[in-house]
């Protein structure tokens, strides 16, 4: 007797501005992007820009929930981190021109050469650490389509929503959101597990997202997130795109 598929999930509802957003758990992948040491802690990238780094920590828990919450469910779930080859052959001089001549990407810091691969600063910070089987993108950019395999993943396991958390709301967060919104994917920002140095940028930078009937996605958090997720669990292979 031929083994019965899998009944397709069924779409669960999420709360989210400009309007609730529908999605498949199983074509939903949660993104969560540059939570590394270079950003969060003191003497990594983020302060040698001149940032107070102490702001971003307020996303770290609501991540941790959110990271719980998605893998229980079966979710997707992508790591990405921001950083250059050793050689640095793939860090653009006009990126790497700017800020103070001994702090710049590649110099030696206190958690080793800055943003650089294989370096301590450029590690997932411990509470966001990637479980085995995870896949942690490296990009070269703030944006997590750029340079990087992430579409092609993301076509191969049929998603088609991002959930996107992590640092920093305006810079790589925003980036990603405008990619994969190009791309045709439906992206959510999860405001509590994003920050921003610049608080004002963070609530600026979630206001345009959602601002035109959601020009480049959806706005949520990580309370809507669990609700929506809870008593869905999602193992089973996504159901045909077709
Ligand atoms: N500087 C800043 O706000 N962000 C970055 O340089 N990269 C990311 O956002 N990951």
């Amino acid at each position: 007797m031929p083994a019965t598929p899998p009944a397709p999930p069924s779409e669960t509802q999420l709360a989210a501005e400009p309007a609730p957003l529908a999605f498949h758990p199983a074509r939903a992948a949660l993104v969560i992007i540059d939570m590394q040491r270079d950003f969060l802690e003191p003497g990594g990238f983020g302060e040698t820009l001149g940032n107070d780094v102490s702001r971003l920590q307020a996303a770290v828990a609501p991540c941790q929930a959110v990271l719980a919450a998605a893998r229980a469910a079966g979710l997707m779930v992508i790591h990405t981190r921001e950083g250059h080859r050793p050689d640095m052959m793939d860090a653009p001089p006009a990126k790497v021109e700017r800020g103070a001549p001994t702090a710049r990407i590649g110099c030696a810091g206190p958690m080793g050469r800055i943003l650089i691969r294989g370096e301590p600063g450029h590690d997932i910070i411990a509470a966001l650490a990637p479980a085995p089987g995870e896949p942690v993108l490296d990009k070269p950019g703030k944006g997590a389509f750029y340079q990087t395999d992430l579409e092609l993943m993301l076509k191969n396991r049929g998603i088609d929503t991002l959930l996107v958390a992590g640092v920093t709301t305006e810079v790589c967060v925003h980036t990603t959101i405008r990619e994969g919104n190009d791309r045709g994917y439906r992206c959510v920002a999860l405001a509590d597990c994003c920050a921003s140095y610049i608080p004002e940028f963070h609530r600026v930078g979630l206001e345009m997202i959602k601002a035109q009937g959601g020009i480049f996605g959806w706005v949520s958090d990580s309370t809507a997130l669990l609700a929506a997720l809870a008593g869905t669990a999602t193992h089973a292979a996504p159901p045909s795109a077709a």
